[in-house]
Order: structure tokens, then C-alpha cells, then sequence
């Protein structure tokens, strides 16, 4: 196709631009007389929180969820933590802790330290990195309700040291949260959970309530109304990102095995009709390949009407001239998991730019890291790998400068201050130089 009319075929609509489903434009219709955007839906819910606190969290977990609650039915009890642990399958949940571990210890060693550095002239600068006070996790509901990602968004928080982590996720119409996220979210060690999801959720963290408290970051996933609303919050509070749907880019040559290639495209082809899963090959024998692949594993498997929904929207095999090729374009998707398939993976790792993980070689397929290997899941997407990172230890800290001079190392560069503040009109500034130089012995 030529290098420009393939980087269209890679190019991802912004997530705003996203049409409703017409069930959910039926609905909001019904609810508020008048055809709106995604995006005036959560401005109306965001501000109904906002002035009118818990009698507006009612309001819609009744309209939206179905559960009728009053205030202090939001919170989850430990009657419903020992229910979860009553109906989960124990391999579940072993299998859940060690996962656990393995998060923890990632990011135990992502944790940046504070520092502070000591100069002869008699000048200490430094910076301490401090956990946030209070974050919010969000978890979606349904079939998204996922208790990995629960594992993933609150391990971080846990390790940088944050003093209350809470959580919100929808309930169900019978009032309930699925019992996997209960327990994930007990073994990580969450402070409380609420039940209350979408936009309302987002709101209520942001803004605080009665009974919600206040946070200052809020993190995690959700569909559009949940992303929109965490957009619209940004500065009350803050977030991790806007994330969309995930992606998939493999870059594979000959070596690559044509059934583990059409495997990973579909794991995250399952995720959502939205999601992309794109191969780059310079190999045409195994462009083939994979495609027959896909057809026959898509066929067994039981979200086919979803993956195939994907695949149909965002699914790609490109063959390019070369695997160097294939890098640059890889790059400019700035997909949300790079896996790399070649003879020699590592040879390629240099030329990655953008990408939210990146999986080298055979054997570390994308759901390694979903669920395992320790690294973070919650990555950027929709392009946004260009300038986001994957969720870490820091996305729950915060730095601030250590300065101190002692009154010689002050004299020593009062000049050049007086000078730069006088230049900027700021006497005041410079006054606060000179007075201290006057006092010198
Ligand atoms: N692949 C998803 C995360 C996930 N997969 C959760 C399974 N469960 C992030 O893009
Ligand atoms: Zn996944």
C-alpha cells in the first residue's frame, strides 16, 4: 500500500468520538427528554453529584445499576468479604496471591527513592518523594469487572505507601459485586469499597460526599461515561489516564509461530469490539498463515461474536518490505502491548519507541502480563503511548524539592538574584536576598 496509506489504516479515532450503542442513546434519551452526547450525559450526571452529594449517587445506582440503596448501604461489609471467600474456588484465589507477590515485587522495585545532596559552599538540595493521601480506584462492571485489574491498580498504590485506598465499582441489580473482586481487592489490601460505578462513581470520588470520601488521584478503567467523567474531574482531583480499548501489535517474521501469533491477536480481540490486534510481518507465508489460523481458533472460542466484531473493525495483517519496516510503523501505532516475534527479539528492542509493554520472544505472551509476570496491565492506549507510562509506583507519589543555604552560600549568589529579581520589576523578591547579606558578619 505504500507507507502513508498503511499508517491510515493505523490511525485510531480519539475515544470521545466514539458513537453511543443505541440501547444506552435510547435510555439517556428517555431519562432526559432530549438526544445527548456521551459527553453532556456526564457533564449533567458529574454536576448533580457534585451540588446534591449522596441524593444524587442514589439517584442514578437506581437508574443505572437497578440497586436500591440508601447511603449506608454503599459501603461493602465484612459479611460480604466472608460471603466472597464462602463461594470463591481456592485455586482461584491461590492463584490470585501469588499473583499478587509478583506485583508487589515489580513494583517494590520501581519505587523511586528521595534523595538529598550536600555541597561544600554549604548549600543542601534534595527532593522527597511522598505517597498521595487518599486514592480512588475504579472497577468496571459486568463482564469487565476484572479482579486482575483490581490487583494491578491497587499493588501500586499499596507499595508507594498511600494511607487510604477506596475503591467504587457498580453493582449489580441485586445489590452485589462479583466475589473475585471482593477478594482481590481484600488480598491487595483496600481500605473500603463502595458500590457505586459510571460516571457517578468518578463524581463522587472527585468532589467527596456524605458518605464517599474525597480522593486525590483516581485511577483504573471503565467504559466511555466513567473515562469522560474522569476527564471532566481532572484538576479537582487527579487521574492516571484516559484509557480506551486495548490493542494488540505484533511484529513477527518467519520464525514466528503462525498459531501463537492468531492466539495473541485474539486475547485481546476477545476484550471488547473495539479493541485492535494488528500484525506486521515481512513474511508473506506467515501472513497467510496466521489468517487461516485466526478463522479457526476465532470459531472454538466462546466471545467469537465479540472478537470477530473486533477483528472485523480493527484487525490488520500488513506485510512489510522489511522488519525494519515493520518497527516504524509499529511506532507510530504506539500500540498499548508490543509483542515481538522474531528470531531475535532483543535485536529489535533498541528501535522501540512507543509502546505501552512490550513482550519479546515465543514465550511471553500478552496475557503473561495481564495477569503474572509482575508488570503493570493498565497501560495507554489509542496511541497515548507516545507520552503516557504504564501505570507505576510513582503514578501514586509525588515529589518535593529539599533547599537550604547556609548564610555564606546565600552571599555567595545574592548578586545574580537581586539582579534577576530587579530584572523581572519584583523588589520584593530582591529584598528578601539583600536583607539576609546585610546581617552578615
Ligand atoms: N489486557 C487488558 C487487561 C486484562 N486482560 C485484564 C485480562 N484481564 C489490558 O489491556
Ligand atoms: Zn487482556
Amino acid at each position: 500500500l505504500g507507507l502513508e496509506a498503511i499508517q491510515k489504516k493505523l490511525d485510531k479515532a480519539a475515544f470521545d468520538e466514539v458513537e453511543l450503542n443505541p440501547r444506552i442513546r435510547e435510555k439517556n434519551k428517555e431519562l432526559y427528554g432530549e438526544d445527548l452526547t456521551a459527553n453532556q450525559i456526564v457533564e449533567r450526571i458529574v454536576n448533580e453529584v457534585r451540588y446534591n452529594g449522596d441524593e444524587a449517587v442514589i439517584k442514578y445506582t437506581k437508574l443505572l445499576d437497578g440497586a436500591d440503596f440508601t447511603p449506608s448501604q454503599f459501603l461493602v461489609t465484612q459479611e460480604e468479604y466472608a460471603q466472597a471467600y464462602e463461594v470463591a474456588d481456592e485455586d482461584i484465589v491461590n492463584s490470585l496471591r501469588k499473583a499478587i507477590e509478583n506485583v508487589r515485587r515489580y513494583h517494590q522495585e520501581q519505587k523511586p527513592n528521595s534523595w538529598i545532596t550536600y555541597r561544600n559552599h554549604g548549600s543542601i538540595l534534595g527532593q522527597s518523594v511522598i505517597p498521595l493521601d487518599r486514592v480512588g480506584i475504579y472497577v468496571p462492571g459486568g463482564t469487565a469487572a476484572y479482579p486482575s485489574s483490581v490487583v494491578m491498580n491497587v499493588m501500586p498504590a499499596k507499595v508507594a505507601g498511600v494511607k487510604e485506598i477506596i475503591m467504587m465499582a457498580p453493582p449489580s441489580r441485586d445489590g452485589k459485586l462479583n466475589p473475585y473482586v471482593l477478594i482481590a481487592a481484600k488480598e491487595a489490601g483496600v481500605d473500603a469499597i463502595y458500590k457505586v460505578g459510571g460516571a457517578q462513581a468518578i463524581a463522587a470520588m472527585a468532589f467527596g460526599t456524605a458518605t464517599i470520601p474525597k480522593v486525590d488521584k483516581i485511577t483504573g478503567p471503565g467504559n466511555i461515561f466513567v473515562t469522560l467523567a474522569k476527564k471532566a474531574v481532572y484538576g479537582h482531583c487527579d487521574i492516571d489516564m484516559l484509557a480506551g480499548p486495548s490493542e494488540i501489535l505484533i511484529v513477527a517474521d518467519k520464525t514466528a509461530d503462525p498459531v501463537y501469533t492468531a492466539a495473541d491477536m485474539l486475547s485481546q480481540a476477545e476484550h471488547d469490539m473495539l479493541a485492535s490486534s494488528i500484525v506486521l510481518t515481512d513474511d508473506e507465508a506467515l501472513a497467510d498463515k496466521v489468517l487461516a489460523e485466526v478463522e479457526k481458533q476465532l470459531a472454538k472460542l466462546p466471545r467469537k461474536e465479540i472478537a470477530k466484531a473486533s477483528l472485523e473493525r480493527n484487525g490488520r495483517i500488513i506485510l512489510t518490505e522489511n522488519l525494519m519496516q515493520a518497527m516504524e510503523l509499529a511506532n507510530y501505532s504506539a500500540p498499548e502491548h508490543m509483542e515481538i516475534l522474531t528470531e531475535n527479539p532483543f535485536s529489535l528492542l533498541p528501535y522501540v519507541r512507543h509502546a505501552g509493554a512490550v513482550f519479546l520472544g515465543a514465550y511471553s505472551p500478552e496475557p503473561l502480563g495481564d495477569y503474572f509476570a509482575g508488570p503493570n496491565h493498565v497501560l495507554p492506549t489509542g496511541g497515548t503511548a507516545r507520552y503516557y507510562s504504564v501505570l507505576n509506583t510513582e503514578t501514586f507519589m509525588k515529589r518535593t524539592s529539599i533547599i537550604s543555604y547556609t548564610q555564606k552560600a546565600l552571599q555567595e549568589v545574592s548578586s545574580d538574584i537581586v539582579r534577576l529579581a530587579e530584572a523581572e520589576g519584583l523588589q520584593a523578591h530582591a529584598n528578601a536576598i539583600k536583607l539576609r547579606g546585610e546581617k552578615i558578619d
